[in-house]
């Protein structure tokens, strides 16, 4: 049987002075929360661990104290003993170049094609990789201050959409609650993912949902976004994830097509679903992709012509394609 790759992971940290933790593209919350834990999880060992994403920390983490020291760049392997890669299928999705010397640690809970690193921890029953290295904090013979308790419950409630989504399982709520006694604060961390908007974000979104149109069934939902409607707000970035989400919240919706005014007659259209209704293979008709439940692809053409046709084509097509029923989930 091979050696626990906890305790390998447990060992190297307790070897290395100097430790490079990092992220995938465009990192979420469950990737910074736990990058944070885990860098201040290596300082109670006395460690130099240093947190380097290619991207830069979006909204609403952007806005994190806690998260206020992540670099954005390339780390230097040479500088390094270990480099920790959470949730990343393999070396490219970290956006890392430079990393083929250096020993790598790899800790993710999807499905890795490849276990590319020197210790490679998969788990894919686990809701987060933020439950993973509270796990390791076990290994490592640490008990979490509340600061590091507190990033890795708001891992776990942000990736489970605040234990909504089909990752809520008995094991994301036993750490859930492991955590809380830990000293993490469920109402601090809500206020800090959910309460957190600008003013223009709100009539943003007002403006958004109000182009709301529904196909006859009722399970289609189509919203947009255009142009005019940020040029006035002055938003560095905007985030539309909320904007589908209230869409997807319809009774009866099973899939929310989101067109975004990219260009003169140019949009691109993000997919998000619920069940069986499959966005990767509506995307795909379209010359996109993604996943199961979000995906997205690119139209050309006038708005009316479109929002016309293209809800059309995709009725027809979720018709085709009832997909296997399952339970609700991202
Ligand atoms: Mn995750």
């Amino acid at each position: 049987m091979a050696a626990d790759p906890r305790s390998l992971i447990a060992e190297r940290i307790k070897a290395s002075r100097k430790i490079a933790v990092t992220s995938h593209l465009r990192p979420d919350g469950d990737s910074l929360c736990t990058a944070r834990a885990l860098s201040l999880l290596a300082g109670l060992l006395g460690k130099d661990a240093v947190i380097t994403n290619r991207d830069p920390t979006p909204l609403p983490f952007s806005g994190f104290p806690d998260l206020a020291g992540i670099r954005v760049g390339q780390i230097q392997a040479g500088d390094y003993d270990t480099v920790v890669l959470l949730e990343c299928a393999d070396v490219s999705r970290s956006g890392q170049e430079g990393l083929d010397g250096a020993f790598k640690i790899n800790i993710d809970h999807h499905h890795s094609n490849s276990p590319y690193a020197d210790i490679n921890w998969i788990d894919p029953e686990a809701p987060a990789v933020g439950e993973m290295v509270f796990d390791l904090a076990g290994s490592l013979g640490l008990r979490p201050t509340p600061e590091i308790a507190e990033n890795l419950y708001c891992a776990i409630a942000s990736d489970t959409g605040s234990f909504q989504f089909s990752n809520t399982t008995p094991r994301a709520l036993a750490a859930a609650t492991e955590l809380a006694r830990l000293g993490a604060d469920p109402t601090r961390v809500a206020e800090k993912l959910y309460y957190n908007n600008s003013p223009e974000k709100i009539r943003l979104l007002g403006c958004v949902l109000s182009t709301l149109t529904m196909n006859a069934k009722g399970t289609i939902a189509v919203i947009s976004m255009f142009k005019r409607d940020t040029e006035g707000l002055h938003l560095k970035e905007v985030d539309t994830e909320d904007m589908t989400t209230q869409a997807r919240s319809i009774k009866g919706v099973e899939m929310v097509m989101f067109f975004k005014e990219m260009g003169p007659e140019t949009f691109r259209v993000s997919l998000r679903s619920k069940g069986g209704a499959n966005a990767a293979r509506v995307a795909e008709h379209f010359g996109g992709g993604g996943h199961i439940h979000a995906s997205g692809f690119t139209v050309y053409g006038p708005y009316e012509r479109l929002i016309r046709d293209i809800p059309a084509i995709v009725e027809g097509l979720l018709d085709e394609d009832p997909g296997e029923t399952s339970a609700p989930g991202r």
